[in-house]
């Protein structure tokens, strides 16, 4: 018997010596997180996942990064910057819905595997927020830049600056304006966000979300997308988790951060999200609200839950991408 196993006995016998339930203590000692995957077939090309359809380009971009070198950070950011040149994705970038102003803004982290994190919020004019997010990380020593400071310090770094609002998203905006009805669908104007979570033929972890957020939101609105916990979170020791849907309900629960913890704690990345699901669930009324947690753990596997159905994510093993449907809870 191994000195792991006998320390167990051990505990079981002390417990119910204690009067405790020894399951309980036996199962709190015996977490483990999981193995990290080694190099070998499997994983020689990484492991993506990405919110919604579009997920696909992203990690079909992120797979040509890996194979061309690069690790899960770069993965991520130029994935979801695929998306973020998209026009005709309403939610993210170019072409994203502005808000009730008309004016786009948008919000996007990044989180990179020795637990570094940049993030840029209520950023306009601006193609690449996940980018710049990237730069935030990298070169200063702060983790969130906001509004025209985010604007300023992108074009310091050489970004040039873009009118995001697209014919197509002036003429629904104008069309919105006629009634100015506040009351985004499930599904439908709210699902774009893309959050993208790699893990790289090194095993390491790396994140990203990036989004205009919610159409015709109040002008200053700041969703769950660019904090870091909420829209996004990576522990590189753990597993890495992101959102999408109505932003309040993610930073009310602190959603992303919330998955990795329960991962750590011994949950699979599944069965976390579909407790941080439930806790939203618990909390306020869902009729009208979509989120979807989508997550991976070190070892491999993949989670991902919404309160309604209608959430999907790309999932690409070792360079074969298929799209999956997300299970619901309401
Ligand atoms: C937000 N969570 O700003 C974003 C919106 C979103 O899929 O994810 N849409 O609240």
């Amino acid at each position: 018997m191994t000195r792991r196993r006998t320390f167990l006995r051990q505990l079981g016998a002390s417990a119910l010596l204690l009067g405790l339930d020894p399951t309980r203590l036996l199962q709190a000692r015996s977490i483990e997180h999981p193995a990290r995957p080694m190099s070998g077939e499997r994983f020689s090309g990484g492991h993506m996942l990405s919110t919604w359809n579009h997920g696909i380009v992203s990690n079909e971009e992120g797979w040509r990064q890996m194979r061309n070198g690069g690790n899960a950070l770069d993965a991520v950011v130029e994935g979801t910057a695929v998306v973020e040149s998209d026009p005709t994705g309403t939610s993210v970038g170019l072409g994203g819905r502005p808000d009730r102003e008309g004016k786009v803004t948008l919000d996007a982290c990044v989180m990179g595997p020795d637990g570094d994190a940049g993030g840029v919020c209520f950023l306009e004019d601006i193609e690449h927020p996940v980018r710049v997010a990237r730069k935030v990380m990298e070169t200063t020593p702060h983790v969130l830049l906001a509004g025209t400071g985010a604007r300023d310090f992108a074009l310091a770094h050489g970004f040039t600056p873009r009118n995001l609002l697209t014919e197509d998203s002036r003429r629904a905006w104008e069309a919105w304006k006629q009634s100015a009805e506040y009351k985004p669908i499930i599904n439908v104007e709210n699902h774009d966000t893309i959050g993208m979570l790699a893990q790289d033929h090194d095993g390491r972890l790396a994140g990203a979300c990036t989004t205009s957020g919610l159409a015709y939101k109040l002008r200053g609105r700041v969703g769950d997308s660019p904090i870091i916990g909420a829209g996004l979170f990576v522990d590189d020791e753990v597993g890495a988790c992101t959102a999408t849907g109505l932003g309040e309900a993610v930073m009310k629960t602190l959603g992303s951060f919330l998955v990795v913890e329960l991962i750590r704690q011994g949950r699979t990345p599944q069965a976390a999200c579909e407790e941080a699901v439930d806790r939203i669930m618990r909390k306020m009324p869902v009729a009208d609200l979509q989120v979807g947690y989508l997550a991976m753990d070190t070892a491999g596997n993949a989670g991902a839950c919404a309160i309604h159905p209608g959430f999907n994510y790309a999932r690409t093993v070792a360079g074969t991408t298929e799209l999956v449907d997300a299970p619901s809870r309401a």
